[in-house]
């Protein structure tokens, strides 16, 4: 049980599809914190320094193409174990096989096409929060519903 950040990008399949508020909706709902947000014109630089785990991988130039091609909505959300529970929330990375009740598995079909980005573990979190975000553009204020959303023992770190 740790206080954790985790960044989601809403990917530019997302943005057109107008998915911004139920995504947004779906995590604020499930109690997680918005600690950023911004929209973003991800760069060639930007996107290989995201990606450089794929940079090996036959998808990686066209990924990074369409990841570059719109911007895209970046955002950092906060909560206790908040990058297991986004990556939940999120679904299994091939849309048509994610699980119904997902992101991913309520409103995608695609493998590359898949909706939204969620940071899978804590150095990938902070390394992608370092990416998009300056730090004044992260921030901290008590949520209001943080005393319903855990017992005061879960308030964490
Ligand atoms: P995930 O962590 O679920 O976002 O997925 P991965 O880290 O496995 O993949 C990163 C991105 O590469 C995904 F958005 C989808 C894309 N991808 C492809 O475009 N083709 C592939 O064959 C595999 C992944």
């Amino acid at each position: 049980m740790k206080m954790q950040k985790t960044a989601v990008l809403v990917k530019p399949d997302g943005l057109q599809r107008g998915l911004i508020g139920e995504i947004i909706s779906r995590f604020e709902r499930k109690g997680l914190k918005l600690v950023g947000l911004k929209m973003v014109s991800m760069t060639d630089a930007m996107l290989s320094e995201w990606y450089a785990e794929h940079r090996a991988k036959s998808f990686f130039g066209e990924l990074k193409e369409f990841m570059g091609s719109m911007p895209i909505v970046a955002m950092a959300w906060e909560g206790v174990d908040a990058i297991p529970v986004v990556r939940k929330l999120v679904g299994t990375t091939l849309g048509r096989e994610a699980e119904a009740g997902s992101i991913r598995g309520d409103f995608g079909m695609s493998q590359q096409l898949n909706l939204i980005h969620a940071s899978s573990n804590e150095a990938d979190a902070k390394r992608e929060i370092d990416i998009v975000f300056n730090v004044d553009e992260l921030f901290e204020y008590s949520g209001a519903m943080e005393c319903v959303v855990y017992a005061e023992e879960e308030r964490v770190g």
